[in-house]
C-alpha cells in the first residue's frame, strides 16, 4: 500500500498516474497548497523539503518526483516502466530522468517561483533565462522522439513517458507551449489517449490541457 501526499497539477502528478497505470493500490491525501498545507508541522516531519509530493513507501515517506517514479518502476518490474538493469537502453532511461528532472524541471521551478534565485527585483531576468532552458530542452526532447519514438525511450512508455508529459503540461501557459513542437505535439496526444490520463484528470479535478 502506498500513501501519496499530492495537490492537483503538481509534482505529484507524474507520481499519481503511475500508480494509477500500475494498478497498485494507493491512499490519496490531498494538500491545499494556497493554504499551506505543505508548511505545516505535520507534513514536514514527512517532507522537510515542505514540497510535494511525498510517497510513504512501507511506512518510508520519500519525495522527489523522479526519484519515486524510478522507485515504483524499479518495485514493480512486470510494468516494464523501466528497462533493466541490463538492457542496452539502461543508460539513456537514466540520463533522461536526471536531465528532466534536475534540468527541466529545475528551469520550471524558476518560472513559477522566479523571486526564489535572487529575489523580487530579478524576476524578470530569472524568468526569461527559464523560459530559454525549457525551450531549449523542449527542442532537445522533440528531436528525441521524433528520431526514435513514438515514446521518449522508443517503442514502450515508461516512467520517463510520465514526467515528461508532467512537465509538458506545465509549459501550456507560456509563451511558447511545448506543443508548439511538432514531435512532442503528437506525442502528447498519445499520452493524453490513455485512460490512466483520463482517470487521472477525474481524480485530479483537471479540465485545462485536457
Ligand atoms: N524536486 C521536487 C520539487 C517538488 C516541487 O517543487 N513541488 C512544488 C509543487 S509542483 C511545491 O511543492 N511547491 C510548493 C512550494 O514551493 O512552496 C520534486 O520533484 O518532488
Amino acid at each position: 500500500m502506498y500513501t501519496l501526499y499530492w495537490s492537483p497539477g503538481a509534482a505529484s502528478l507524474c507520481v499519481h498516474w503511475m500508480l494509477i497505470e500500475l494498478g497498485e493500490p494507493h491512499e490519496l491525501k490531498k494538500l491545499d497548497l494556497d493554504a499551506g498545507d505543505h508548511r505545516k508541522p505535520e507534513y514536514l516531519k514527512l517532507n522537510p523539503s515542505g514540497l510535494v509530493p511525498t510517497l510513504v513507501v512501507d511506512d518510508v515517506p520519500l519525495s522527489e518526483s523522479a526519484g519515486l517514479l524510478m522507485l515504483l518502476a524499479e518495485r514493480h518490474p512486470q510494468s516494464a516502466f523501466a528497462p533493466s538493469p541490463d538492457s542496452p537502453q539502461r543508460g539513456k532511461y537514466i540520463s533522461w530522468m536526471f536531465f528532466l528532472s534536475n534540468t527541466v524541471q529545475v528551469a520550471f521551478r524558476d518560472w513559477f517561483y522566479p523571486d526564489q534565485p535572487a529575489g523580487p527585483d530579478a524576476v524578470e531576468a530569472v524568468k526569461a533565462r527559464a523560459r530559454d532552458r525549457i525551450e531549449s530542452a523542449f527542442k532537445r526532447i522533440d528531436a528525441q522522439i521524433g528520431g526514435g519514438g513514438p515514446y521518449l525511450l522508443g517503442n514502450r512508455v515508461g516512467a520517463a513517458d510520465f514526467l515528461a508529459t508532467m512537465l509538458m503540461r506545465w509549459s501550456r501557459n507560456m509563451p511558447k507551449p511545448a506543443t508548439e513542437w511538432p514531435a512532442i505535439a503528437a506525442y502528447v496526444k498519445r499520452m493524453k489517449g490513455r485512460p490512466s490520463f483520463k482517470a487521472l484528470y477525474e481524480r485530479e479535478g483537471l479540465t485545462e490541457w485536457a
